[in-house]
């Protein structure tokens, strides 16, 4: 999964905004480099940020939206706003990848009344405050629950399993010593049965243990944990760094069977 962040303040300093050039030559980029998923985000998620208004949000995302949907790849709109998952459904996104699991009123009658997937991720608090006291007794525990939990309201509103994804939420209400904890024991998320998807790339966790502060540095770090986390059992990668990651694998794909 490619990421194609279309806000002025991601953390990764990738960010576009609402250039629409820069915005589908980045999305452009990211599919030649053989994402086989597209991730549209137009809501930073990064710690202590802001909200943005549906109709921001929208502006951002639909103009780039109605060119993608045609690339003949997956798009997934990273969103937890209903108002935004209905109209991203509209025009043709496939997955709908929510950092808060469809908590929001209404989110999950949308998806369900959708034929999309969807990504339900974990998250501790919300995106403002999330890295302020983050605490768990049993980190791989409670978010096991959590997901387990999220998994039995999708299906309660009628979003069948098969379109159902898991995500840890690496960095949403953790510590550097919670995501790590969780990296070691992504087996054990793996075990609940839905297709895993994790979001490792440029994050401070990996900063934390390289000395790497600026996003792009952080690329090496990024490319193992994602290698890391698909020999535990992650399915699905959200990387800035496509081609980058997609050597990795080959590798991994060279040694596997022998
Ligand atoms: N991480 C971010 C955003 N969306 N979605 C999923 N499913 N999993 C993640 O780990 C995840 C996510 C944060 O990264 P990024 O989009 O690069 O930064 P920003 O939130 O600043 O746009």
């Amino acid at each position: 999964m490619g990421i194609v962040n279309l806000t002025p303040d991601s953390f990764s300093g990738d960010g576009v905004g609402k250039d629409l050039t820069r915005a589908l030559a980045h999305a452009e980029a990211q599919r030649e480099a053989g994402a086989d998923i597209l991730d549209l985000g137009a809501e930073s998620t990064r710690p202590g940020a802001e909200p943005v208004p549906a109709q921001e949000e929208l502006a951002r995302l639909l103009p780039v939206l109605r060119v993608v949907r045609d690339w003949g790849v997956p798009v997934s709109v990273d969103t937890s706003k209903p108002e935004v998952m209905l109209a991203a459904i509209a025009e043709g996104a496939a997955l709908i990848n929510d950092v808060a699991a469809l908590r929001q009123p209404g989110a999950l009658e949308t998806v369900a009344a959708s034929d999309a997937g969807v990504c339900l991720m974990h998250m501790q608090g919300e995106p403002r405050t999330m890295q302020h006291h983050p605490h768990y007794e049993d980190v791989v525990a409670e978010v096991r629950d959590f997901l387990i939990g999220r998994v039995a309201a999708c299906e309660a509103a009628g979003i069948p399993r098969e379109r159902i994804c898991l995500d840890p939420g690496f960095g949403f209400g953790k510590t550097v010593e919670h995501n790590y904890t969780l990296l070691a024991h992504l087996d054990a998320l793996a075990a609940l049965g839905l297709p895993l998807l994790v979001g490792l790339s440029r994050k401070s966790m990996l900063g934390a243990v390289t000395g790497r502060e600026n996003g792009a540095a952080r690329m090496p770090a990024s490319v193992a944990a994602a290698l890391l986390a698909v020999q535990k059992g992650a399915r699905i990668v959200r990387v800035h760094d496509v081609a980058a990651t997609k050597d990795a694998f080959a590798v991994l794909a060279a040694l596997e069977g022998r």
